[in-house]
This record gives C-alpha cells, structure tokens and sequence, in this order.
C-alpha cells in the first residue's frame, strides 16, 4: 500500500524524504516550494490507497509532530515489491488520542476523517468568486482606482482586500485616518456594484497603553502569560506585542466582541476578515514563533497546543463575524495558520509564495492536499506573494488559480503593481478569459461547495480521487479534477510549446473550449496555447454555468444557466445544480433548491434531490436554463420537445463557450426556460 497522501507533504504522492516530514507551524521567510520542514498549518492525518483498499491514520495532537516516512523493507520483515510503506509518528507532547479509518476507496476515508474534525462551512457565494489583494491599496483613491480598473476592462472581481497598513500603527481594528478618512463610504461604494472588502486582523496587539484593546486585555488578564507568570511580550509589526489566550473560552468570546458594528469602528456588513500571522508568528522569538514554556489558560504549555493557537484564533474571529450578524450571515475569515478542524471555519491559503514557475507547480499538490485534509477552501496568492512574475507567469497563474477553490491575487509591497490590466492588451485579454472561465462556473463551485460541506469530498481533487482503480492517477499532481467532471492541467514552464495530459477513464472527454472529444485512458500530446490552460469536461456529466459576465457574482444571482451536458459512450450523462440564498443559514432549514440532471435515452429530466425534511424554510428561484449545450450528440435532431407543456423548442448550432471572438459549435437547445426550480423534461425529437 502506497501512501498517497498527507498534509505534512506538499506531494499527493510523497516519496521518502530523508528527514521526516514536520509539523509544527511555522511562519517561514521565502519557503522552499517542496520542503518536508514546518510551515504554517498542520494536519496530523496520513491517507493511504492501494489497488485493494484505503485507509487513514489521524492522530489528534496539536504539540509538534514529526512523521518520518520509512524506505520499503527498512526493518528487513518487507519488501519493496511488497508496496507496503510504514511511517513513524513521534509528538513532542500531548496524548495519543488516535483515529484508524479504512474505506473501499478514498473517497471513503476522508468522509470518515471529516465525521471526526466537523464539517466544511458553506461559504457565501461572493467568496467563490475572484478576490483582488495587494500589500498595500494606500488609500481610499487606490482603492477606487484599482475598483473602477475592473470596470473598466470589463473583468469581474467580487473582493477588495487590506492589508496591515491599513491600520493606525498596526493596532488592528483601526483606520490609518489620513490614507482612510471614511470607510464606511468607501465599503458602500464598493457594495453598491455587489462587491466586498476584507481587512486584516492579526492576533499579536499593540503594547500601547492607550490602545484600548491592550488596556483591556491587560486589565482582564487576557494575554498568554510568559514563564514566569507575566504577559508574555514579543515583537511584531506593532513592536512590542502581546497575544490574547485563544485557548480560553472565555477570551475567544471577548475577541468575537470586537467585530461588532458598535466596537470596530469604520466596519459595516460588507466587510469580512483576514487572519494572518496566527501560527503565531512572534519576530523574535524562537523559530519566529511563541516559547514552549510560554502558559495558557488551565496552566497549560504552549508547546502542548501550538499547532492549534491559529485554529482557536481563527474560530474566534469566525464566531464574531457571526455573532455581528446576529447569526444570521455566513462569516467570511481566511486564515493563514490551520489545524485539523479548521474547515469549520473558513479558508485558508498558501502564504508566501513566490513569483516562480515552481512555485506555481507546486501549488497544486498543496491545495490538492489540503482538500484531502478536509480544508476544501484553498488556494495560493496568483502571481507569487515574493518578487516580480514574469507577465507570463501572472497569466499562466491566473488560468490556474481560475480553478483553485479560493481564487486571490497578492502580492508583497516591494513587487511592481500587476492589476490585471497591466501588461498589455493581449494579456489583459487572456486574463478576462481567466477570470470569465472561473465565473461562467461559479454555480457547478457552489454546487462542489455544498458537497464539501456535506461531505467533506474536497471541490479539487487528485485525479485518484476519482479514479482509484487507475495506477497512472497515482503520482499526478499537475492535472486535477474540479468536483467529478472537469479536468484541468496547469502549464508550469515558461514558453512551453506541448504538453502531455493524461485522460483517466474510459469515457470520452471534451475540450472546454472548443468541444472537442478525446478518448479516455491514455495520454494526449496537446499543442500549449497562450490562451487558455488544457481543460476537460468528462463524458457522462452535466456542468451547469452561467455565462453572461457582469461586474460581481452578486450581479449573476438572476441570470439564466447554460447546461453543458458532455455525452459518455451510452449516451448519457448526469448533473447537479445546488442554489441558495448565497449567504445565510436558511439552506439548514430547508431553504434551498438541489437537482440532479439525467440525460438518457434522449431525454434530459430534471429530478428534485433536496430531502423535504430538512424544515420549513423555502427559497426558489425564477432563474432559467437559457442554453443546453450537448456535447458528444451524434443524431442530426432539430427539435426538443418540453415537457410539461408540450412545448417545441429548437436544436441549432451555438457557441460551446462564450468566449471573445468566434467559438467553435455544438447543438444546442436554445431557450429552453424552463425553472430551475421546477420539474420538466426536454426530449430530443
Ligand atoms: O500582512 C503582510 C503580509 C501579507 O501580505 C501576507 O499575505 C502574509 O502571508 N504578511 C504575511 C506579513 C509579512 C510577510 C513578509
């Protein structure tokens, strides 16, 4: 048995390294792209898969780990040829509380892992689409400069992000009043196009007496607590700092207060959190981060939960952002530090990165693996945090990251500015696509994201995910499944003129772009274009988009779908399409709108799957399909028939994408309208 996954790799096929995989989280300057050594979050599970089983180990400490897997046949009682791998785990302290999960397939074991650690929050809609960050936007003039470029270049974006300057001296929870006057009229500004904007929030606080966060977590007595007793005192951003106890119920509650209207100042509800540096990241402390000997709450040793100082950190903001809301709105929080358990409450995303192509390779085994871990909702800064990408790097990012579950550009404050429009119309151009691609899909992710939520089947897969059976899945970790039914291949070299993509399966697949099928089971040698990355819908699926491009997701929420269904070599395919408000907790109470899509014998039906016991809550949608796009049809039809209403519809010739320009064609049943919401079949005549 091969261990194919665990998040103390960066591989979904770690090989041997000759030191031991580290957990221990870390906020490491410039990171190596494919190192075993420590980084910023931590997830103690270890997924194996083999011809005949899967199976998984996860062991709930938060202290330092270390994971030392072992060469085939060191003790002498196995083999190499026996496949079997042993792995040592060593923990510096704590408890070994200790899970075993086994499962026909892998699917399986993380489905287990998850009824363990919780489940994925649903994310509102807005987060699934495009976030544009930089350290720092300067000013509330930047900040509407860099809003109106995206108007003006016609590229959807739905968040505007800050960073640390935005503050008054890094004393998080206020505004540099000079560069942000008013930012309640600059976040309305930005919510009136459907868009949102994100401030950051880090836990080290400013040892500034008359700092009203620090007087009062000084008074109550709210800090860690150093070895001797006295708030412990590092030295971050704001100089010297201290760190509230999240390990304490008690000041996790204090902090969610601090996200009220009536407390942060300048914020209003279309404001949402970044959480950085919660490792914790201390500058002068040991390995950059918090002393062992440093106390919590119930007397305990930072070095027994410091692997989960993030995490608490995290659900703490979390909570205040629901609580804010009176709980009815579904926080947004991306944090940097993770443990197992912190899907329950955000995202997350890769840190600092660099503006390399390896960097861009190596992004994918780390999502990828991160969704395996049960954290659904990740992604790396498009472009590399660190230094200049190449503009060909920056668009090569943006047509992956168009794929990763968060998708955000970001860079450092020392690189050159690289909105998208930037770098010349051709490239601008190519970007817009990018982004287009990510939003004409941005219903099949939010479909992905309620099985995530459910679950726990990450929205990026490996391609053994979904193939469990095929060994030639086993050590890919350049191509990666969306949910079940798209396939994409990232390009990862610079001025790379063909590549090589593996089909898994033995169904046909179809090129996203133009329609074209390709056989399954084998590798295809495909010219590389500037244009777009290769991307693949699988035969026998259903991918539902909507394809008319506006400013924000927010925008989308009534236009019409298209459906693509993509034929398997029966004829047939299958779909889901998940709707709800977007942004509340109606959908736990019912309020929600889960169909699945057949299509067989030349016929597609749309089924209700949303169990109708779920509570009382309703919500509906006068949305419709105004487009199918049928993929792989071999019958010369003209005409549809709908029922109920014996409605006749015609079969023509349409563009399988929308893109600029002319797009190759493929039947399509031109509008249908029929609900979304409603029962109805369509049959090809
Ligand atoms: O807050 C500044 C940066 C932030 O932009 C980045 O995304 C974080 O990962 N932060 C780290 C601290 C400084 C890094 C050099």
């Amino acid at each position: 048995m091969a261990p194919t996954s665990s998040t103390v790799s960066r591989s979904t096929a770690p090989p041997r390294s000759p030191s031991p995989y580290r957990l221990f989280n870390l906020d490491v300057f410039e990171y190596l792209h494919e190192s075993p050594f420590g980084l910023y979050g931590s997830i103690p599970f270890m997924i194996g898969h083999g011809a005949r089983a899967s199976s998984g180990f996860f062991w709930l400490n938060a202290a330092e780990m270390q994971i030392d897997v072992l060469a085939p046949g060191w003790d002498g009682s196995t083999t190499p040829e026996n496949g079997r791998i042993d792995t040592l785990w060593m923990a510096e302290a704590g408890v070994i509380d200790a899970f075993f999960f086994v499962g026909s397939e892998p699917k399986d074991v993380v489905k287990q892992y998850v009824s363990v650690t919780g489940t994925p929050a649903m994310p509102q809609q807005f987060a699934t689409a495009y976030h544009q960050c930089r350290w720092n936007y300067r000013d509330e003039a930047d900040v509407d400069g860099v809003d109106a470029g995206f108007d003006e270049h016609d590229i959807p974006y739905d968040v505007l992000w800050l960073d640390i300057e935005h503050t008054d001296g890094k004393r998080y929870f206020t505004w540099d009043h000079s560069a942000f006057p008013n930012p309640e009229e600059m976040q309305r500004k930005i919510a009136d196009k459907g868009r949102k904007m994100v401030t950051i929030v880090d836990p080290h606080i400013k040892r500034d007496s008359s700092f009203h966060l620090h007087q009062e977590a000084t008074e109550k007595g709210y800090y860690v607590k150093d070895a001797n007793g006295n708030d412990y005192d590092g030295w971050c951003w704001p100089g010297s700092s201290s760190y509230p106890d999240m390990l304490n119920p008690e000041i996790r509650e204090w902090w969610a207060d601090k996200f009220s209207y009536e407390s942060y100042k300048g914020s209003t509800p279309t404001l949402y959190i970044w959480n950085d540096m919660n490792e914790p990241s201390v500058f002068n402390g040991p390995e950059v981060t918090m002393p062992r000997d440093a106390l919590h709450y119930g007397d305990v040793e930072h070095r027994e939960l410091h692997n989960a100082y993030g995490y608490y950190f995290h659900m703490a903001t979390a909570d205040g952002l629901l609580k804010r809301g009176e709980g009815k709105d579904r926080p947004f929080v991306l944090s940097r530090a993770f443990f197992a358990g912190t899907q329950r409450y955000g995202a997350v995303w890769t840190g600092d990165n660099s503006a390399d192509w390896d960097h861009l390779k190596s992004s994918i085994p780390m999502v990828l693996t991160l969704g395996l871990t049960g954290l659904p909702f990740s992604g790396a800064d498009v472009g590399g945090f660190f230094g200049n990408p190449e503009p060909d790097l920056l668009v090569r990012w943006y047509q992956v990251g168009a794929f990763y579950p968060f998708f955000r550009g970001h860079a450092h404050h020392d690189t050159k500015r690289r909105e998208p429009w930037l770098f010349g119309e051709r490239r601008t151009a190519i970007i817009r696509e990018a982004i287009h691609v990510r939003y004409s899909l941005l219903p099949y992710f939010y479909t992905l994201f309620r099985e995530a939520s459910v679950s726990g089947i990450p929205v990026m897969r490996p391609l053994w995910l979904e193939f469990p059976d095929d060994k030639e899945t086993y050590n890919n970790g350049e191509a990666f499944m969306v949910g079940s039914s798209l396939l994409a291949q990232g390009i990862y070299e610079e001025g790379q003129k063909s590549v090589s993509v593996y089909l898994p399966g033995k169904e046909s697949w179809y090129d996203l772009r133009n329609g074209s099928p390709y056989k399954g089971s084998m590798s295809h040698k495909l010219q590389v274009l500037e244009d777009s990355i290769p991307s693949f819908q699988r035969g026998g699926t259903i991918v539902p988009r909507k394809d008319r491009f506006r400013r924000s997701s927010t925008q989308m929420v009534n236009d019409p779908y298209t459906l693509v269904i993509a034929l398997n070599s029966s004829n047939a395919a299958e779909g889901e399409l998940y709707v709800d408000d977007g942004k509340s907790y109606d959908y736990q109470q019912g309020a929600f709108i889960h169909r699945r899509f057949v299509f067989a014998d030349s016929k597609l039906t749309s089924l209700n799957i949303a169990p109708d016991n779920l509570g009382k809550k309703k919500f509906t949608s006068d949305c419709v399909v105004e487009r199918i796009i049928i993929l792989g049809l071999r019958s010369g039809a003209k005409k549809a028939i709908i029922e109920p209403g014996n409605r006749e519809v015609e079969i023509e010739s349409g563009p399988v994408s929308l893109r600029s320009g002319s797009s190759p064609v493929a039947p399509t049943i031109r509008r249908p309208n029929v609900r979304i919401a409603d029962d109805w079949t369509i049959r090809i005549a």
